[in-house]
């Protein structure tokens, strides 16, 4: 019985997905049927999802209050109630209200809403700064802290994913990241607009040709976390994925200095890359 069994699977994985944060792996992925945002990883994404919250019930009491008036007026207004209609034309009182109190609605989201902004824009003390370019079609990811390590990421293609792998979103080297520091992302294209938005760190920025856009993320746990390009780029837009691997400092260390041989000969990366423009 597939249908059966699908259905176990989707109710399995809401069993699972909280049992599984708290095991050795967190993911930070879509899942079927999902409803809200992905879970937090980390500070940036916790506070947009507690604006979100706020907002949603401001704007879901706005929309019940105004739908009670509507269905109100027209009961209460309706020819055969109201056969004698009124004929004013000005009330100052109610005028004023009708200003004042969504101007007073927008301040209280306004408010939040900036801290946000500016929350997001820029992290005061850094651990770690990371260069990310966009490509088309695939992202390249460079450590000016260490060694100037860089590399790029591209797509794992359907016909070499493992089992298990997720389509669309696996790619051959992941930003690496020490789980508990802050990462200031410095973010440039190469040829066109592309966005780097990783939904459960909280982050989408602009990679702007001839710009360098700043922004910051912290995991604040170990996992894997998975993103996408979500500025329309070209042909290849949905095969630019990316991923987020936090690690415990330690692992960071050691997966430095494996880097730094696995990555060393930056000229022969450059090569690379420029062969890779070439063919497309
Ligand atoms: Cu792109």
């Amino acid at each position: 019985m597939p249908r059966y069994r699908r259905l176990l699977a989707v109710l399995m994985m809401f069993i699972a997905v909280p049992g599984g944060v708290a095991l050795a792996q967190a993911v930070g992925a879509p899942r079927p049927w999902e409803m809200n945002m992905q879970p937090a990883f980390g500070p940036l994404k916790e506070q947009q999802i507690a604006l979100h919250n706020l907002i949603l019930v401001i704007i879901t009491l706005i929309t019940l209050f105004v739908g009670v008036l509507l269905v109100w007026v027209m009961w209460r207004y309706h020819a055969t109630r109201n056969q004698a209609p009124t004929r004013t034309a000005h009330n100052t009182v109610l005028e004023i209200a009708w200003t004042v109190i969504p101007v007073l609605i927008l301040v209280v989201m306004a408010i939040p809403s900036f801290r946000l902004v500016y929350y997001e824009d820029r992290t005061r003390d850094a651990d770690l700064t990371i260069k990310v370019t966009g490509h088309q079609w695939y992202w390249e990811y460079t450590y000016p802290d260490n060694n100037n390590i860089d590399f790029t990421s591209y797509m794992i293609p359907d016909d070499q994913l493992k089992p298990g792998q997720r389509r669309l979103l696996e790619v051959d080297n992941e930003l690496v990241v020490p789980v508990g520091k802050n990462i200031r992302v410095l973010q440039t294209s190469t040829d066109v607009i592309h966005s780097w938005f990783i939904p459960a760190l909280g982050v989408q920025r602009y990679a702007i040709p001839g710009r360098t856009i700043e922004t910051w993320f912290r995991a604040d746990k170990a996992g894997t976390i998975y993103g996408q390009c979500n500025q329309i780029c070209g042909t290849n837009h949905s095969h630019m994925p990316i991923v987020v691997r936090a690690v415990p400092g330690q692992e960071f260390n050691a997966w430095l200095v494996e880097a730094k041989t696995k990555f060393s000969d930056a000229g022969q990366q450059t090569r690379e890359i420029a062969a890779a423009e070439v063919r497309h």
